[in-house]
């Protein structure tokens, strides 16, 4: 295998039934390498105890360690200020704080709340827990039959009636690359904050917040190499200033009376309890060895994948390949599918027997799956440790499964 990463993924070298794994679910969550596994090791041999509390070495050790990987985030997306960075558990987390702590606050009977259609649901379930208790109205923005946002509905639904836009950056069912900068520009125009779940995007393309002029940002460590139970919220320091807290408890007051209680400055105020700081430094460790990879690698591998897989896909009969089926900037690796007459759980079943790990389900997405009138896809989504060969062996398996199920072909 001539792919360099490879070797710091020691799971990659497992076998499922004697066959060498293929991991192909990288859009469910991302294998950790070496390093990142080294560094929450070390973290607990070495430095843990609970941050901020503490007024012993071992604490402040444990409080800079989780400080400077706030750091190293807010650096990584160009935050102003590592006080915009919140750590959270994962974006749905993230999400969620957004809803209640900004939306509750800033909506009013009316108003409305636009997403995709495509949304995963985490993206959707919280504006549609807040319309109901607002009177407010969520209103959808629908796909043409390649994946792409319809033109008109970004011009005629997003209004200023519009307070709120969340959109993901890039789909996880179908791996379209949304028009982020668009939409920011559209929704400012018309004076609604724009929220950008990159939890599909930042593990394969660079993200600045001030270039976009974003005003919520969210991503889970999980996806890019970092462990699962770390999550980042980023926000502007003057919304989340204005916002009132989400979850309340320890570490996140100034002081408590018996009746009230005043709230800590940003970011503590939104880190109720003992923070993941074993979370937190593995994040900061996947984020040296992305930038030690760097983007522009990251991204020529991927599409290298993702133009063969989508040729390869695009030769065998009675298989359909979901949204945009030519290769482009605008689609990731990110390919769901379907083999005509097979249920999508066999189809991961049969692949499975031959070590390959692939994702069948609505994955997260029942509206987008309504919209395009299926019940579930297969999907298979790569990551840069991918290879051609794994490209390979998934499509050699995958022309087995009609013969298997007695199609004949
Ligand atoms: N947003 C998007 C675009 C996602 O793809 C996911 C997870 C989430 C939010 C939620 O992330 P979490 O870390 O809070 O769970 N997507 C998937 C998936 O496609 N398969 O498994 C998880």
């Amino acid at each position: 295998m001539s792919n360099p990463f490879r070797k710091d993924f020691p799971i990659l070298d497992s076998t499922f039934n004697n066959k060498p794994l293929v991991y192909l679910d990288n859009a469910a969550t991302s294998q950790k390498p070496d390093s990142v596994i080294k560094a929450v090791e070390d973290y607990y041999r070495k430095q843990n105890a609970n941050p901020y509390r503490g007024l012993y070495q071992l604490s402040v050790a444990a409080t800079d360690a989780y400080e400077e990987a706030r750091s190293i985030t807010a650096e990584f997306i160009n935050a102003k200020s590592s006080k915009e960075i919140i750590f959270t558990r994962n974006s749905t987390e993230a999400l969620n704080l957004i809803a209640y702590s900004y939306g509750r606050s800033v909506l009013k009977a009316g108003d409305e709340i636009v997403i995709p259609i495509s949304e995963h649901h985490s993206n959707i379930l919280p504006w549609q827990q807040l319309v109901k208790e607002k009177g407010a109205v969520l209103s959808y923005l629908y796909l043409d039959k390649n994946g792409y946002l319809l033109e008109e509905d970004i011009e005629n639904k997003i209004t200023e009636r519009t307070k709120i836009v969340s959109i993901a950056h890039v789909s996880n069912v179908l791996g379209t690359v949304y028009p982020i900068e668009k939409i920011i520009q559209k929704a400012h125009s018309v004076g609604a904050v724009v929220i950008v779940d990159t939890a599909q995007g930042i593990p394969h393309y660079p993200v600045d917040v001030k270039q976009w002029d974003v005003d919520f940002l969210v991503f889970s460590g999980h996806k890019m190499l970092a462990p699962m139970g770390i999550g980042v919220l980023y926000g502007k320091e003057e919304l989340l200033d204005n916002m009132p807290p989400f979850l309340t408890g320890g570490e996140m007051i100034e002081y408590v009376y018996e009746q009230e209680a005043t709230f800590a400055p940003l970011p503590n105020k939104f880190e109720a309890g003992t923070p993941n700081v074993g979370g937190a430094v593995g994040l900061a460790e996947a984020i040296r060895y992305i930038n030690q990879v760097g983007y522009d690698t990251i991204q020529n591998i991927e599409e290298e994948l993702r133009d063969h897989a989508l040729k390869e896909l695009s030769q065998i009969p009675d298989v359909v390949v979901y949204g945009e089926t030519k290769a482009g900037r605008d689609r990731c690796g990110v390919i769901s599918f379907n083999v005509e007459g097979v249920h999508p759980h066999d189809t991961s079943s049969i692949l499975d027997a031959d070590g390959i790990a692939i994702r069948a389900g609505h994955h997260c997405a029942q509206p987008l799956m309504n919209y395009m009138d299926v019940a579930a896809t297969c999907r298979a989504s790569f990551y840069f440790y991918n290879t051609i060969e794994d490209i390979d062996t998934f499509i050699h398996s995958l022309k087995k499964v009609r013969r298997w199920l007695g199609y004949g072909n």
